[in-house]
């Protein structure tokens, strides 16, 4: 724990109708005392002149102070409330400072909250995602990981996992007296503990997606209905759709939900060989929008034979996440026909029954079809889901060790190692350095 009292506006820069300067540390309280002339009664909120460090009058506004334990940072924490002016706030933290305070960092408040055990590490970063929402369903997901219930439910393997330890101990240290355990049980043991990790890293890769949405890059030849395609998912003519081959020439990228998740469309100009400048262009940026999605939507003309252009599609993206469309089933299914693959959907994109379909391909395939739940708390960052996927492949190593019949130091290396990834979900284990990267994200005064 640290001496020093930080001080920060609380409240988005700009004008508004109050704003909010908070003040945490073991001064916070004298700070606060100091500048107001007034009693501060714990969790009251007291009508006050502000005064700063030479006693001049900065504002009349409301002080509120939470005394440790019970603040956010579990710290002694005053609030400033204000009008909201910026001038006004960054006079209040310019005098706190004068006074001996210093500014705070990005994030420190809740750093200090997770360093006075307030909340752990997990929750701590959910803090940063609620602040970051945009849309309601990450603000409801980054609401489920505030609770706590993940460190629980990895604390709970994390002791398993040391009884688990204590009882290798034994044996390995006193190998005449304490028998060594039932090698079968062992495994049973850690084919749990693997499962439960397996657990986490699926729902963490559901949370992922409901933060992050999914792309779906629409691509296929010149005059395929890509674009009435894209119109008719989003239920507006967004992009502009004509007869003549080579109508879209640049990317168009519109969001739509499906189930909950935020579906990210990209519709690109027409891939074929034979073109303009301009057209190749474009037909470059179709390229790239298909390679950094994670699902193609390859449509192409299912009423005429198959050209070159559509086969060389089907080529390219065989083997990688798609749905084939043989569109234009209206007018025929002579291209449909000669479509040699198991995925395709032949139907229209004029016709209700064929963009529900293309909608449960995409659920399918984007994210298992099965719909997330958003109330489940979850793995949230990358280094969440490192921590968590490195315990789990030294489980797998320990259960292998335990298989070829190696001696029990080996294995006990390995779940200590696991022991120590998932600590660093909860918090219990975790460096500066690794703290650092978790509270970069965060805005000043929170
Ligand atoms: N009959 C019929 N016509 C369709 C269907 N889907 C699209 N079209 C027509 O096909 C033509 C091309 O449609 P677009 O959506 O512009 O095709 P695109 O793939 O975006 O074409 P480019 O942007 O040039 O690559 C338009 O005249 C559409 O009205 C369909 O299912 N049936
Ligand atoms: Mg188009």
């Amino acid at each position: 724990m640290t001496d020093e009292t930080i001080a920060a506006i609380a409240t988005p820069p700009g004008r508004g109708g109050i704003a909010v300067v908070r003040v945490s540390g073991t001064q916070a309280h004298a700070l606060a005392t100091r500048m107001t002339g007034v009693v501060l009664r714990p969790r009251v909120a007291t009508s006050a002149t502000i005064a700063d460090e030479r006693g001049a009058a900065i504002d009349r506004g409301l002080v509120l102070f939470f005394r440790a334990p019970r603040s956010y940072t579990g710290e002694d924490v005053v609030e400033f409330h204000v009008h909201g002016a910026p001038v006004v706030a960054r006079d209040v933290v310019r005098a706190l400072v004068a006074l001996g305070a210093r500014v705070a960092q990005p994030g420190e408040f809740t750093r200090r909250a997770f360093l006075n055990g307030k909340l752990d590490l997990h929750a701590a970063a959910a803090v940063a995602d609620l602040i970051d929402a945009e849309s309601r369903s990450q603000a409801r997901a980054a609401l489920a990981n505030l609770g706590g219930g993940l460190a629980v439910a990895v604390r709970a393997v994390r002791a398993r996992l040391a009884s688990l330890l204590e009882e290798l101990a034994g044996s390995i240290d006193f190998p005449e007296e304490v028998p060594e355990p039932d090698r079968t049980r062992v495994r049973a043991g850690l084919a749990t503990l693997r499962a439960d990790l397996d657990t986490l890293l699926h729902d963490g890769e559901v949370g992922r997606l409901v933060r992050d949405g999914i792309g779906v890059a629409i691509v296929g030849p010149p005059n395929a209905g890509k674009s009435s395609l894209l119109n008719a998912l989003l239920g507006e003519e967004r992009a502009i759709v004509s007869e003549i081959a080579g109508t879209t020439r640049d990317t168009i990228e519109e969001s739509i939900a499906i189930d909950g998740v935020l579906v990210r469309l990209i519709d690109t100009a027409g891939i074929r060989a034979h073109a303009d400048r301009l057209e190749r262009a474009g037909i470059e940026r179709s390229r790239s929008a298909l390679e950094a999605a994670r699902l193609a939507l390859v449509v192409i003309d299912g009423s005429r034979p198959l050209d070159d252009e559509a086969r060389a599609l089907l080529t390219l993206t065989a083997s990688r996440d798609r749905v084939v469309i043989c569109n234009k089933a209206d007018l025929g299914d002579a291209g449909a026909r000669e479509v040699d693959v198991s995925d395709k959907i032949v139907g229209s994109v004029r016709d209700a029954d064929t963009l529900d379909a293309i909608r449960r391909a995409i659920a399918r395939i984007g994210w298992g079809g099965v719909r997330p739940d958003l109330e489940r708390p979850h793995l949230a960052s990358l280094r969440e889901f490192d921590a968590v996927a490195a315990a789990r492949d030294a489980l797998s190593r320990a259960d292998e060790t335990i298989a070829r019949g190696d001696a029990l130091d080996f294995i006990a290396g390995e779940l200590q190692h696991a022991f120590a990834a998932l600590g660093h979900v909860t918090g219990d284990v975790a460096e500066e350095e690794y703290l650092d990267g978790v509270f970069a994200r965060f805005c000043i005064g929170k």
